[in-house]
């Protein structure tokens, strides 16, 4: 079964605030039901990665960003889903274009409990098992040079 599967491209985008906080949603999906994730999805045809974060950070959340930068390429295999996936993330950042303007609104409500801003040192859990492994790993979005 798992030779038919593909691995995929994604982009995940830490938009962060403060110097210290990130936004995270709670996860409505067949992949990391119920986990703290970052906005995302998968690279549409012709995208670039700041493209495809911006597209994302708006569709999921209502919120407009800017100096959307590159930061990190992970891989990420998912065999314990039910339907285990296999993707090539792209992690990016970037912050609000408005930080006044920083309430998201939960615009796919079907994949999405709600977004929130949490704190990069009292992180919500649990986080969704990609991300999970870039905190252990002692990546950060706020000591990162891109
Ligand atoms: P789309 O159809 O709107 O493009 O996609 P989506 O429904 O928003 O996809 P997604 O599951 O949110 O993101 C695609 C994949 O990206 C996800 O299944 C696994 C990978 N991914 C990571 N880390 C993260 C993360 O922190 N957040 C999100 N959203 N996806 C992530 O590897
Ligand atoms: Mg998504």
């Amino acid at each position: 079964m798992e030779g038919r599967l593909v691995p995929r491209v994604a982009v995940a985008v830490f938009v962060v605030r403060d110097g210290e906080q990130v936004l995270l949603g709670r996860r409505l999906s067949s992949i990391g039901d119920s986990s703290f994730a970052l906005p995302g999805g998968h690279l549409e045809f012709g995208e670039s990665w700041e493209e495809c974060a911006a597209r994302e950070v708006k569709e999921e959340t209502g919120l407009d960003i800017h100096r959307v930068e590159f930061l990190k390429v992970t891989n990420n295999v998912l065999r314990d889903e039910v339907r285990p996936a296999h993707y090539v993330t792209i992690l990016m950042r970037a912050v609000l274009v408005d930080e006044a303007q920083s309430t998201p609104q939960n615009l796919e409500p079907e994949k999405c409990e709600g977004w929130d801003w949490y704190k990069w040192s009292d992180l919500p859990k649990p986080l969704f098992g990609p991300l999970a492994l870039q905190v252990q790993s002692g990546f950060s979005p706020f000591l990162c040079h891109s």
